[in-house]
């Protein structure tokens, strides 16, 4: 039986998934490009900008992190920002086209005597009219609530890799502790950020297992970040990848379209990694069903296009930012 791919379905087997990403790429990019044009104008691309509002010291040994306290990267560690500065910045993002601001702060978990401050930061930013996106490391349920209650919309919790590689990016924490804060997430009435890292030394397998994993969730992620790793001097990961060379773009992208394919209704963002990208590159992974990014010269720790490349690249493309309406409801 043929399937309608443009319909989420939550029953996809890991070996379906490693079977779109075996498909010859010129069809794979096609298929999920039609997907796309089902569910989204593929003219019009989500525009988030992002804030480390606590940098460096992190508890967690993610091999990949710049702020881990685990590895010497350089990166001198910060305290938590004050509100208004961060409120300060949300207006800057707003005035520079951003329709989401995400805060993101270098913890294992939240801490519940910072939270009264992070419910302020998160209602500040949301008076300004802005879409609230946090990733604060691991929530409990309650913590959760409250965050939904000062008026955060999204939270951004990745699971990075698949299953079977994880304890080779991180042992501080496991996959389960994820899926329970991606749960507590959902059950506060939260919308999920959620997706991963392509380009960590892994096997074609574990991206397929990422994927599989997401699109077998309880809910599809709303956002799904795939991230190209920016390899730090300083991590494992990072070096382990000037040592032994880069992943192949192309494999990226089939990454970007199999994510596509498997989660049609998500909000697909090209996230780290755009700053080395080429136009041509960025072009396929927009084709390829990639209908998000991050604006603004810097990510958390590490630097992004500004902003006239962006609007370089969206004159050439002739991409447009989507309408912050649209964003979150896509067509059909
Ligand atoms: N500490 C929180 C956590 O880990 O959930 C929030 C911040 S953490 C920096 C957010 C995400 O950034 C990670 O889950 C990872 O996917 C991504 N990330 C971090 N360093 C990266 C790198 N060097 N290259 C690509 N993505 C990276
Ligand atoms: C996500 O998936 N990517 C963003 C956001 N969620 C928080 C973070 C990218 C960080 C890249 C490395 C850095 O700048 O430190
Ligand atoms: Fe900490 Fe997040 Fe970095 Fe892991 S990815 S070391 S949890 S800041």
């Amino acid at each position: 039986m043929t399937r309608d791919l443009a319909i989420p379905r939550h029953d996809w087997t890991l070996e379906e998934v490693e079977a779109l990403f075996e498909q010859p790429f010129m069809e794979l990019v096609f298929r999920a490009a039609e997907v796309h044009r089902r569910t989204f104008d593929p003219s019009e691309i989500q525009l988030s900008r992002l804030l480390s509002i606590k940098t460096g010291g992190c508890a967690e040994n993610c091999g990949y992190c710049s702020q881990s306290a685990s590895f010497d990267t350089g990166l001198k560690a910060e305290k938590l920002m004050d509100t208004q500065a961060v409120l300060a910045e949300a207006m800057a993002a707003k005035a520079g086209g951003a329709d989401r601001f995400c805060m993101g702060a270098a913890w294992r978990e939240l801490k519940d005597r910072d939270t009264p401050k992070l419910a302020a930061m998160i209602s500040g930013v949301k008076a300004l009219g802005l879409e609230t996106c946090a990733t604060l490391g691991m929530l409990t349920a309650d913590q959760a609530r409250q965050l939904k209650d000062a008026g955060l919309d999204y939270y951004n919790h990745n699971l990075d890799t698949g299953p079977d590689y994880y304890a080779d990016v991180v042992t501080t924490r496991t996959w389960q502790d994820r899926l329970e804060t991606l749960k507590h997430v959902r059950d506060a009435g939260m919308s999920t950020c959620c997706g991963g890292i392509v380009g960590m030394g892994e096997a074609r397998r574990d991206r397929a297992g990422l994927l599989h994993a997401l699109a077998t969730l309880p809910a599809h992620p709303d956002s799904l970040p795939v991230n190209a790793l920016v390899p730090v001097t300083g991590t494992p990961l990072g070096d382990r990848v000037k040592r032994e060379g880069e992943i192949d773009p192309i494999e990226f992208v089939r990454t970007v379209a199999v994510a596509r394919l498997v989660c049609p209704r998500a909000m697909v963002r090209l996230s780290a990694g755009r700053e080395t990208m080429s136009p041509e590159m960025q072009a396929l992974c927009f084709l390829a069903g990639a209908n998000s990014i991050f604006v603004g010269d810097r990510l958390l720790t590490t630097a992004n296009p500004d902003a006239d490349a962006d609007t370089r690249l969206f004159n050439q493309l002739d991409l447009r930012p989507m309408t912050p309406e649209r964003a979150g409801a896509p067509l059909q």
